[in-house]
C-alpha cells in the first residue's frame, strides 16, 4: 500500500476538561463528538494520534456544589467524571486518556510547572481584592462588572453574579508576558483559530494585562502550592496543565518528547482567554513550547435558544442518542453547524438531515447501487467497461475528495469537509437518474456494470472519508462493499476488484418515521 499521508508522525489533540459539578449536557457533547471527528481523521490519515480529554475536578464552584449536596467533593467529583467519561464511551469517542485533575502524576506536573514559573522569578506573594466568578472560575476587573437590578455585582459579559474576595495570595507576572504574546499572536496567525477570535485576544492583550491571582487560601479543595501549606493553585492553573499531564511531563520524558507541543486543543469560545492568553504566558515562564493551536468551537443553543435548568429545555445527550441514534447524532451537529461558529438544534432540523442527507442521500444511493448488482451481477463486483465522459467526471471528483477533505479538516472546518462529501453524492444521485441503470439492465449489461462500478467506487470512497463521523455506518458500508482490514485514508486510491463477491445488501440509513 501506498505510504500514508501521516506516516506516522505524532500529533497531539485535546478537547476542554468539564467541571464536573453537575451532568454532562448537549455542549459537552457536541465538544467530544467534533474533536473525536477531528481525531478519527488524523488517525485514519497516518498520524499516530494522542487524544486527551477528562475532567476539571478542582476549584471553589466543586466544593460549594458538594456541600449543598451533603457530600464529600472527591466523591462528587468521581460520580460526575464518571458519568463525563460514560457519555464519552456513549459517543464512541476514541480517546486514549480520560484525565481527571485528581490523578496522581496530574499533582507532580501541576508541582513542577508551578516551581518552575517560580524558579522563573514570576511567582510573588500579595494580597488579592476584587470580583470572582465562582462558577467560571474567574477574576473580573471592575470595569468589566454592573450593577443589576437587585443590587448584585454581576460580570457584564455573562450576568454571573461576582463574590468580594479579599486575601493573600500568590501572584502570576502576568504584566511581563503582553509583549511576547503579541509577538506570539503576529508570528503565528495560525495559533488561534477561528480568525475573528485572534483578533479579540490581541485587542484584549493591547488593553493591557495585569498580574493573576494565582493561588487560594480560603479553601483547601486544590492541588497545594508547593512548599506554602494553606494555598491550593487557583483551578485554572491546574486545569490548563493537565495538557502536560496527559503527555507524560514531567516524568516520562521519551512520551512528553514525542508529543508535546500539542498540535490542537479543542475549546468553547467562552474559555478562549484562558488558553490563548494566560496558557502561553504559564508555558513561556516555565520555559516550555507552546502548543501549536488553539481552536475555539461555538456554543450549541436549543432552537436559539440558551439551555438552561430553568427554561427545561436542557436536553440530555443520552436521550438524542436513543431516540436518533450515535451515527446520525453525530453528523448531525457536525453538519449543521458551522465549526467554530455557534449552532441551534431542533427536533425538526434533525429529523430532516437524517431524512435528506442520510437516508436519501447516502443510503438510497448506496442501497440502490449494492441491490442492483445483487440482481444483474449476482452480488458480484461488475467489470466497468469503457468509461464515458461522465463516468471519467464522476471518479475523478471522487478521487479528489482526499485531499478536499483533508484540506478542510486541517482547518477544523469540519462541515465543509462533509459538505464536499456530500456535494459529490449529490452529483452521483443526478448521474445514477442520468443514466438510468435499471433501464439499461434490459438493453446494455456491461454498460449497467460500469455505470453501478462508478456509483459503487463514489459509496466506497465516500464511506472510507466520513468514517470520522459516521464511524459505524460507514464500517457497515465498507463491509457491504467487501472492503478489506485496510479502511485508512491509503485506502481510497485502490479500485473495487471485479468479480469480489458481496454480501446480501442491507439498508444502513433508515429513514426517521418518529
Ligand atoms: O470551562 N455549547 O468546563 P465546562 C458548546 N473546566 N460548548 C459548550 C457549551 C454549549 N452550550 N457549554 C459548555 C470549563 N461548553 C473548564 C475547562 S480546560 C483546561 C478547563 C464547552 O464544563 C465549554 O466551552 O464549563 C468548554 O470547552 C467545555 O464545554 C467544558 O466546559
Amino acid at each position: 500500500a501506498a505510504a500514508s499521508y501521516g506516516a506516522g508522525r505524532p500529533y497531539y489533540l485535546t478537547t476542554a476538561i468539564a467541571y464536573p459539578n453537575g451532568a454532562p449536557h448537549i455542549g459537552h457533547a457536541y465538544e467530544y463528538i467534533s474533536a473525536d471527528a477531528l481525531a478519527r481523521f488524523k488517525r485514519l490519515d497516518g498520524f499516530d494520534l494522542r487524544f486527551l480529554t477528562g475532567t476539571d475536578v478542582h476549584g471553589q464552584k466543586m466544593q460549594q456544589t458538594a456541600e449543598k449536596e451533603g457530600i464529600p467533593t472527591a466523591e462528587l467529583a468521581r460520580r460526575n467524571s464518571d458519568s463525563f467519561q460514560a457519555l464519552q464511551d456513549r459517543l464512541g469517542s476514541s480517546y486514549d486518556r480520560f484525565i481527571r485533575t485528581s490523578d496522581d502524576d496530574h499533582k507532580r506536573a501541576s508541582e513542577a510547572i508551578w516551581q518552575r514559573m517560580s524558579a522563573n522569578g514570576d511567582i510573588y506573594l500579595d494580597t488579592y481584592a476584587g470580583w470572582y466568578d465562582v462558577r467560571d472560575e474567574a477574576f473580573y476587573a471592575e470595569a468589566d462588572t454592573t450593577v443589576d437590578d437587585d443590587g448584585n455585582r454581576v460580570a457584564t459579559d455573562s450576568g454571573h453574579v461576582l463574590t468580594w474576595t479579599e486575601e493573600q495570595t500568590y501572584f502570576f507576572r502576568l504584566s511581563a508576558y503582553q509583549d511576547r504574546l503579541l509577538d506570539l499572536y503576529e508570528s503565528h496567525p495560525e495559533f488561534i483559530g477561528p480568525d475573528t477570535r485572534r483578533n479579540e485576544v490581541i485587542s484584549f492583550v493591547k488593553g493591557g494585562l495585569t498580574d493573576l491571582s494565582v493561588s487560594r487560601t480560603t479553601f483547601d479543595w486544590g492541588v497545594p502550592v508547593p512548599d506554602h501549606p494553606g494555598h491550593v493553585m487557583y483551578v485554572w492553573v491546574d486545569a490548563l496543565t493537565n495538557y502536560l499531564t496527559g503527555v507524560g511531563f514531567p516524568d516520562d520524558q521519551a512520551t512528553y518528547d514525542r508529543y508535546w507541543p500539542a498540535d490542537l486543543h479543542i475549546i468553547g469560545k467562552d474559555i478562549i482567554r484562558f488558553h490563548c492568553v494566560y496558557w502561553p504566558a504559564f508555558l513561556m515562564s516555565a520555559g516550555l513550547p507552546l502548543p501549536k493551536r488553539v481552536f475555539a468551537h461555538g456554543f450549541l443553543f436549543n432552537k436559539g435558544e440558551k439551555m438552561s435548568k430553568s427554561i427545561g429545555n436542557v436536553v440530555d445527550p443520552d436521550t438524542l442518542i436513543d431516540e436518533y441514534g450515535l451515527d446520525p447524532v453525530r453528523y448531525f451537529f457536525l453538519r449543521e453547524v458551522s465549526y467554530g461558529q455557534d449552532g441551534s438544534y431542533s427536533t425538526d432540523a434533525i429529523v430532516a438531515r437524517i431524512n435528506a442527507d442520510l437516508a436519501n442521500e447516502f443510503g438510497n444511493l448506496a442501497q440502490r447501487t449494492l441491490s442492483m448488482i445483487g440482481k444483474y451481477f449476482d452480488g458480484a463486483v461488475p467489470t466497468p467497461g469503457e468509461y464515458t465522459d461522465a463516468d471519467r467526471q464522476l471518479l475523478s471528483a471522487a478521487d479528489g475528495l482526499l485531499s478536499a477533505v483533508r484540506n478542510h479538516f486541517d482547518e477544523q472546518a469540519i462541515h465543509l469537509g462533509l459538505e464536499a462529501l456530500w456535494s459529490v453524492l449529490a452529483d452521483t444521485n443526478r448521474y445514477i437518474s442520468a443514466q438510468e441503470p435499471w433501464k439499461l439492465a434490459k438493453t446494455d449489461l456491461d454498460r449497467t456494470g460500469t455505470v453501478l462500478y462508478a456509483c459503487a467506487e463514489v459509496v466506497r470512497i465516500v464511506a472510507l472519508l466520513a468514517q470520522p463521523v459516521l464511524p459505524t455506518s460507514c464500517g457497515t458500508l465498507l463491509d457491504l462493499l467487501a472492503v478489506g482490514e485496510r479502511r485508512d485514508f491509503t485506502a481510497v486510491a485502490d479500485r473495487l476488484t471485479p468479480g469480489t463477491e458481496l454480501p446480501k445488501p442491507t439498508p444502513v440509513f433508515p429513514r426517521y418515521e418518529g
